[in-house]
């Protein structure tokens, strides 16, 4: 076998005397999509210490706050060690074995999908699983089951990327490398604060910055975030603005004649029309609209055109939107117009934001998906399908499965009645949470498969089944850059942790699936997986787990032998059957839209440098508690004094939705009229999540919620509402 070698064999840094007695392995983090390799240095079954792999193409040994504190990550209390179980809820959940647990579930899922067919049962799941786990999900629920309610935490986070990618380029698929990082000259930053949450990234900008001073950074965010220290310019744009801000940016290339014609007349469709469309609101216009200075926009536009690479991250504030495809199309536009993808140190380059939310949308992970980027709504992908999993034609529902905030309404209205919660806290992470809790309320059971007991979802369960997580497991993970990993099993599992694809195997085996599912390791499920992307555009059919060994490698890898694939489009053949891209013109949107006298205020949400999302593990670590110890509302100092309120004083927010109390902070990095709060903190916290009043409007083609854009007001008193 010929090896692809664009990764060295292993040599660890033994230097420190202290960490000389320990075992090296080679690991990954579990937290965010930048995918950082690490060595773990452990005494028997315990991990003592983290470092960054310098090997890792992804980190070249950097390391973040969050990765550097797993050892500790492994000593926090709260690990859900054995089965639990409850009648009813209200009851205490008691201890059971795996044999009474799964024989449970396995009795209500076999009577619900009798007596009210098969859509009456779901699996809400999370890009936090590994390519295993969303693969054995997926065949057991879509074609065995024959129901396509399995969706994802990605619903709240990928969903408009994978739309955005499809309807412009014809495929979902992040076309760029992090190498593009030292090969560009332009970066735009959009939506993404990288400095706190995809630090590692950001260093390698900062460092290409410091090596070549004249790179421009552009940042768009309505808050100076820390990502705006590396920044020549940062436009604070509303919320909400960008369609007309892209769409100022591509106006201003036109005018300045930095358009690549030949590209567009060659590999692309749908110009003329967005040629005409953007030229009919003039470039004042759309600054307003954005909310930015002419003069700024300008500045942004002369440097992207002067440009020769021309990156652009993009995450959240983008996707996280009622019109996030259309902020995508828009921006994914301006890449067309100049021709900048496929080409050294260009693209769109959407982040992911949990570990594996690329091998979920590989593997089929939402409730529009099947394995290998092949969609439900497609017939000859549904036959695909069936051919490999060797179930009768037909077996696969032809309709997509219910979206994430659908899903929790079925269940409220009685049409879904069993719940399969898998690594993902929606009673802390879900827009609206008093319909989360309704729901689960309402379901006849709820099973929740976590690594951590209680959280706030569990403590709403009937059935608690322990996961192993981390490197008690092993699998495979895909991060932004499309690049495979290999998570290696390193420790055991905690108590009676299992690993999350064994669970529901052992499941499915008792529903009478057993040859079906008779996967012995995690390799097994791979062997089977990889068979499922030949022919696809995420072909991983020459990859083992012998090869991932050697070190990751990005897909498509074809074949045993495949070059190394940095760039998707370097032949300018796009995924549209016409083999171009797509032009998709959207007009902006008013951005003022919602804003009424008795919700004048905008709440933004988001993350911060240190936790994780609903803190199951990073909120028990004191290293990592002590730059922010508690929840906070940031409120710019004009609207302090407008409204009366002071720093540090306990307020209420209001939206139509919900309220919930929170300490003011005075922050002068974020523009009037607009707040920030954390997602991170929830019940188990003693305080009120911010989804309590969250937007659950969402995006109409992703289904994806505006969990960045409510319109709130803030109040001393709940009384004065
Ligand atoms: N420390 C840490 N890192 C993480 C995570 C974590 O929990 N903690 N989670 C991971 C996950 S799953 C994800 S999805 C990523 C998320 O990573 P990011 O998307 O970078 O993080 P957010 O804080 O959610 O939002 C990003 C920015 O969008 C801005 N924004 C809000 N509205 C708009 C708008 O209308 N337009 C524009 N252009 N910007 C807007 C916000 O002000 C915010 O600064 O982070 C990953 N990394
Ligand atoms: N308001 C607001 N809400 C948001 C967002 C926002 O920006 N604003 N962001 C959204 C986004 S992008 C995301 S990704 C979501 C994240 O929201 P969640 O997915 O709810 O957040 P986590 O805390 O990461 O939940 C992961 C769960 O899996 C458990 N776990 C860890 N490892 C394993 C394992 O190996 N197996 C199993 N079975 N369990 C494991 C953890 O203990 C934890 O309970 O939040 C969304 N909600
Ligand atoms: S940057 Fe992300 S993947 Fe890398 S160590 Fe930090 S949390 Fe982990
Ligand atoms: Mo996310």
């Amino acid at each position: 076998m010929k090896i692809n070698m664009d990764f060295v064999q292993p040599t660890f840094d033994k230097e420190e005397p202290s960490d000389a007695h320990l075992q090296w392995n080679r690991s990954m983090c579990p937290y965010c999509g930048v995918g950082c390799g690490l060595l773990v240095g452990q005494a028997g079954n315990e991990i003592k210490k983290v470092k960054g792999d310098p090997q890792h193409p992804a980190n070249l040994g950097m390391i973040c706050a969050k990765g550097g504190t797993l050892a500790e990550m492994m000593k926090a209390p709260g690990r859900a060690l054995f089965p639990l179980s409850r009648e009813n809820r209200g009851e205490p959940l008691a201890r059971v074995t795996w044999d009474a647990a799964l024989d449970r579930i396995t009795e209500k899922i076999r009577s619900t999908v009798r007596e009210h067919g098969p859509d009456s049962f779901a699996f809400y799941i999370s890009g936090q699983l590994l390519s295993e786990d969303y693969y054995v999900i997926n065949k057991f629920a879509k074609g065995f089951l024959g129901t396509n309610n399995v969706d994802s935490n990605s619903r709240l986070c990928m969903a408009s990327a994978v739309v955005g990618y499809t309807t412009s380029l014809g495929s979902d698929g992040p076309p760029c490398s992090y190498s593009d990082i030292e090969l560009a000259d332009c970066i735009v930053i959009t939506g993404a604060n990288m400095a706190e949450c995809h630090p590692v990234l950001y260093q390698r900008i900062r460092q290409h910055k410091q090596k070549n001073p004249k790179t421009r950074i552009i940042v768009i965010d309505p808050r100076r975030t820390l990502t705006c220290e590396i920044a020549d310019l940062h436009l604070p744009l509303l919320p909400g603005g960008d369609v007309a801000l892209t769409n100022g940016l591509l106006r201003l290339l036109i005018e300045n004649g930095r358009i690549d014609r030949d590209f567009i007349g060659r590999h692309t469709t749908g110009w003329e029309e967005t040629e005409r469309d953007i030229l009919k609101d003039s470039p004042q216009i759309l600054a307003n609209q954005a909310g930015v200075s002419l003069s700024a926009l300008a500045q942004a536009a002369e440097w992207i055109g002067a440009s020769k690479g021309f990156l652009s991250f993009w995450t959240m504030g983008l996707n996280q939107s009622s019109h996030a495809t259309a902020k995508i199309q828009s921006l994914i536009n301006l890449h067309l117009a100049t021709g900048r993808i496929g080409v050294p140190g260009s693209g769109p380059f959407s982040l992911t934001g949990q570990p594996n939310a690329m091998g979920g949308r590989e593997t089929g992970g939402l409730s529009t998906l099947l394995p290998g980027y092949r969609r439900i709504a497609d017939p000859a992908a549904r036959a695909a399908m069936e051919k490999l999993w060797k179930v009768p034609a037909g077996r696969i529902a032809a309709d997509n499965g219910h979206h994430a905030v659908e899903l929790f309404d079925a269940l409220e209205q009685g049409k879904v009645k069993v719940v399969w919660v898998i690594a993902t806290n929606p009673m802390v992470s879900m827009p609206r949470l008093d319909r989360i809790r309704k729901a689960l309320a309402k379901a006849e059971l709820v099973i929740v498969q976590d690594a951590y007991h209680p959280t706030e979802t569990s403590e709403a369960a009937h059935v608690v089944l322990p996961a192993a997580q981390w490197a008690e497991r092993q699998g495979t993970v895909t991060n932004s850059e499309r690049r495979v990993s290999l998570l290696r099993q390193v420790v055991e599992p905690a108590g009676e942790a299992r690993p999350d694809w064994q669970i529901v195997r052992d499941v499915a085996a008792r529903l009478g699936y057993a040859k079906d599912f008779d996967f012995k390791t995690s390799e097994d499920v791979f062997m089977e997986y990889r068979e499922t992307t030949r022919g696809t555009r995420v072909d991983i059919s020459g990859l083992t787990y012998q090869r991932l060994k050697m070190g990751p490698v990005q897909w498509p890898f074809p074949e045993e032998d495949s070059p190394v694939s940095k760039r998707l489009y370097e032949d300018r053949k796009f995924a549209h059957a016409d083999g171009r891209a797509r032009f998709v013109f959207n007009p902006y949107r008013d951005a003022a839209e919602i804003v009424d006298p008795k919700y004048p205020l905008i709440l933004i949400t988001g993350r911060i440098r240190d936790q994780w999302h609903t803190m199951t593990r990073t909120g028990k670590i004191q290293q990592l508690l002590k730059s922010q110890s508690e929840a906070f509302l940031d409120m710019h100092p004009e609207d302090l004094k407008e409204y009366a309120l002071r720093d540090g004083e306990l307020v209420w927010v209001t939206s139509r939705r919900g309220s919930f109390r929170i300490k003011l902070k005075r922050k002068e990095d974020i523009r009037r009229g607009t707040l920030f709060a954390p997602m991170h903190w929830g019940s188990l916290f003693g305080t009120a999540s911010v989804n309590d009043s969250v937007n659950d409007a969402f995006d109409p083609l992703s289904k994806q919620p505006e969990l960045k854009y409510s319109a709130v007001r803030v109040t001393r008193d709940l009384a004065v509402c």
